[in-house]
């Protein structure tokens, strides 16, 4: 897919209320260019339900079931179920969650509906903070980040939601950022053509929590990408494969020094040198792993 090959149509309509130049919505425009007319979606609490609107006016050209925080994978299951009765085969169900309504709190929900194999695609907006409160740390802030709550920068690292879902099993996983719209609506194609639970994880840098100016927020995630913070890639029926942007990142030489990508973010402008270093390490050993990983049937034997 080129960028020509992208939709005209809208399913975002002008005059949401996110705040400007946020990624959450960048990305959500997108993936519903791909997830297209015949989708229905689920939203849990957070910056999603502001972006959408008050009722009974809506900025989604889509239905839109907002729920519970923890419960938003099992009303995905009602819907799957609700439509399969009906023999209704061809809507795209999607959960569209944040970070904390995931890796938090609904992750119990989530793991239930992927034990069950739900035939969903569950999207987790990771702009690592729960922003629509007031910017807590969630358990996917990385390590090091200022948040309300961790005003010194949070102790533990990130939460790896996208491989606690490979354990799950489930026939496609994949990491996405809102910079790259076509690696974006390329994978949200894939899942579409899937049965069963997809997860597709989105960084949505986010200018407001991590206190960079709104102009950067496409700098911002490229650097996620090019410094390999952010590594992208899938698991599809349990084979990693690293996604062509992150592959010349196996070579440490072709990484931009992840200095660049926090030095441009207040909320990491309290770090140390010596933690940058630290920082800088955690992904270095990230990349071993991932060069191990890549091309290989991770999931086979277990
Ligand atoms: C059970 C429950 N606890 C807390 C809240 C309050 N609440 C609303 S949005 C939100 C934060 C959402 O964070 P995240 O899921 O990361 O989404 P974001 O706002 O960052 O997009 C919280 C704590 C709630 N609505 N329900
Ligand atoms: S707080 Fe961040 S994620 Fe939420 S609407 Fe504003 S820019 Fe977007």
């Amino acid at each position: 897919m080129s960028i020509k090959g992208l939709s005209r149509r809208e399913f975002m309509l002008p005059g949401t209320a996110a705040c400007p130049g946020c990624g959450l919505a960048l990305a959500l425009r997108h993936a519903l260019k791909a997830l297209g007319d015949r989708t229905i979606l689920v939203v849990p609490a957070g910056c999603t339900s502001v972006i959408q609107g008050i009722g009974p006016n809506s900025s989604f050209a889509v239905p839109t079931l907002n729920i519970a925080f923890a419960a938003s994978a099992a009303a995905a299951s009602g819907i799957v179920n609700g439509l399969d009765v009906q023999g209704i085969r061809d809507v795209n169900v999607a959960v569209w969650a944040g970070d904390g309504g995931t890796a938090d709190i609904g992750i119990q929900a989530l793991s239930g509906a992927a034990e069950r194999m739900t035939d969903m695609i569950y999207f987790c907006c990771d702009n690592e903070s729960y922003m629509n409160t007031g910017v807590q740390r969630s358990s996917s802030t990385p390590q090091g980040a200022w948040t309300t709550t961790t005003p010194t920068g949070k102790r533990e690292p990130k939460k790896d939601m996208p491989l606690i879902m490979a354990a799950h099993r489930i026939p496609y996983i994949a990491t996405a950022c809102s910079s790259y719209p076509i690696d974006l609506h390329n994978k949200v194609e894939e899942a579409k053509k899937i049965r069963g639970t997809k997860y597709i994880h989105i960084l949505a840098p986010c200018p407001t929590g991590w206190r960079y100016p709104s102009e950067k927020t496409v700098e911002v995630g490229r650097l996620a990408i090019e410094t390999g913070i952010w590594p992208l890639y899938k698991i599809q029926d349990g084979r990693f494969t690293i996604s062509i942007q992150s592959k010349p990142l196996v070579k440490e030489s072709r990484r931009r020094p992840v200095r660049e990508y926090l030095e441009i973010q207040g909320r990491f402008s309290h770090l140390t040198s010596s933690e940058i270093d630290n920082i800088q390490g955690m992904v270095s050993a990230m990349w071993e792993h991932l060069s191990l990983m890549d091309n290989r049937d991770l999931l086979k034997g277990w």
